[in-house]
């Protein structure tokens, strides 16, 4: 048998109980079939597969705290460090009622590769917990904020692990956690990114995954010979990625007709106004039908949709399997062009499978959402040297991250013979750089 075979089998034999961390390995491991391949004696040596399956280390936590009625409740933390060959464990914090073991694990694995292609020394890590920050008071947010920083402070630090934003944490979550760690360390340190621009956050951080999302695009059409002006795009989600992806395609020319949340999804013929969207969500915290009420060509739909709308560019940003093979059928069948991930892992094999093979440019969220986590550590880099950079010179850096992910994507399917072939292109690249540390590292 095969070492990418063998070592699958032991890693669902494993963690046969984690279905999106299984999906996360399955889709790196069969993609990086010719490189391993062309190494198998010597990675098989090496135990590598096994050595970058299994995390470093993993915290599991109880998280008590104390709701507006006085009513003690308790919450499920993690951290999953899962490799540091090239820098220090860096990844967000899910608060999300769907967080297990499981979905931190495949974010954890998929961070590893995602911040290995940024080029940029940073290791791959993921946390959070199933605390559900939706309906609850800012007190409860900080409250539970302060208690799960009181176990995780124990575990990240500047120079060893450095946690961030993701679903359902943003800058008021980081503002509470940040206060807890100095509090409790005595220590002004970077430990966490997305801070506010009032204590060490950088600019451009909070625009950084949507707008690299969009600088990625770009330069996959612009390599295609199109361009992203007067295009259709759909966008789901309405988080921070969607908004500030939604942003910059309108800035680009580009018009974008959908956004969605967990209970329905908004078709708006005139484009979505990205104001509106904001209040809607960033201040008021509100549901989509707020945003309908005040725009009256926009449709309001309950349920799942936005891959029904007729496109030119698709790009999931909500969460994990939210593009099924039925949307992707759709999506070729409405003459959609490219589909761009800003969340992780939104598209599922088979759908993936089925794009690429009939022609639509599919760049997976590894490489195209990459741009976050990038500018945390640009951020990082900031703090180190104590300084703040400006927005244009952050923006224009993270360009250039993206420009170069494209083409480092693009060069490592083309070593392979698999031109076009992105998201092989992302694992090989990712994946190199990894290894090779971890061979000069011995065996620890
Ligand atoms: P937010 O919490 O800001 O927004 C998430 C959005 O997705 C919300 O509109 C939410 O709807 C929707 N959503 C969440 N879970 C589900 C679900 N189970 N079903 C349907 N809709 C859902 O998160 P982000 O925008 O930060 O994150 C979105 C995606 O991007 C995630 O996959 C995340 O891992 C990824 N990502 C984020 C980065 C970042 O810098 N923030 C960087 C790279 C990737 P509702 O409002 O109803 O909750
Ligand atoms: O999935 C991701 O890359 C993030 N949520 C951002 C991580 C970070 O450390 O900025």
């Amino acid at each position: 048998m095969s070492y990418i075979d063998e070592a699958l089998e032991r890693v669902k034999a494993k963690n046969a109980s984690e279905p999106e961390f299984l999906q996360a390995v399955e889709e790196v491991l069969e993609s990086l079939r010719p490189v391993i391949e062309a190494n198998e004696e010597k990675y098989r040596k090496e135990a590598l597969l096994e050595r970058l399956t299994e995390p470093d280390r993993q915290f599991k936590f109880r998280v008590p705290w104390v709701d507006d009625n006085g009513q003690v409740q308790v919450n499920t933390g993690y951290r999953v460090q899962f490799n540091n060959a090239i820098g220090p464990y860096k990844g967000g914090l899910r608060l999300h009622p769907s967080v297990n073991t499981g979905i931190i694990k495949f974010l954890g694995f998929e961070q590893i590769f995602k911040n290995s292609l940024t080029g940029l020394p940073i290791g791959g890590g993921k946390g959070g917990a199933d605390f559900d920050p939706k309906g609850k008071s800012d007190r409860e947010v900080m409250a539970f904020c302060q208690s799960f920083m009181t176990e995780l402070c124990k575990y990240i630090g500047a120079d060893v692990d450095v946690p961030a934003g993701d679903i359902g944490t943003g800058a008021r979550e980081i503002g509470y956690m940040f206060g807890q760690y100095k509090k409790i360390k005595s220590c002004y340190e970077g430990v966490l990114t997305g801070k506010g621009l009032s204590y060490g956050g950088s600019l451009a951080r909070t625009e950084a995954t949507g707008y690299g999302l969009l600088y990625i695009t770009e330069e996959l059409m612009k390599c295609h010979g199109e361009s992203m002006e007067g295009k259709t795009v759909v966008i789901s989600g309405a988080g921070n990625v969607a908004i500030y992806a939604t942003q910059k395609a309108q800035q680009m020319g580009a018009k974008v007709v959908t956004c969605s949340d967990s209970t329905g999804w908004i078709y708006d013929p005139n484009g979505i106004d990205v104001a509106l969207l904001k209040e809607v969500k960033e201040v008021k915290r509100a549901r989509l039908t707020e945003y309908a009420a005040a725009r009256p060509d926009a449709e309001y739909h309950e349920g799942r949709g936005v891959w029904s709308v007729k496109c030119d560019i698709a790009l999931p940003c909500a969460t994990q399997n939210e593009l099924h093979l039925d949307d992707a059928k759709l999506l070729v069948a409405n003459g959609c062009k490219a589909v761009c991930e800003g969340a992780n892992m939104p598209t599922t094999i088979d759908a993936t499978k089925y794009l690429q093979e009939n022609g639509v440019w599919f760049i997976g969220g590894k490489a195209a959402n990459a741009g976050g986590v990038a500018t945390s550590a640009l951020e990082m880099s900031q703090n180190s040297e104590r300084l703040s950079w400006t927005f244009e010179e952050v923006d224009s850096k993270l360009k250039q991250i993206m420009v170069n992910i494209y083409h480092n994507i693009d060069d490592a399917a083309k070593r392979y013979g698999q031109e076009g072939n992105y998201v092989m292109g992302a694992n090989i690249a990712g994946f190199e750089k990894v290894a090779e540390a971890m061979i000069a590292q011995g065996v620890v």
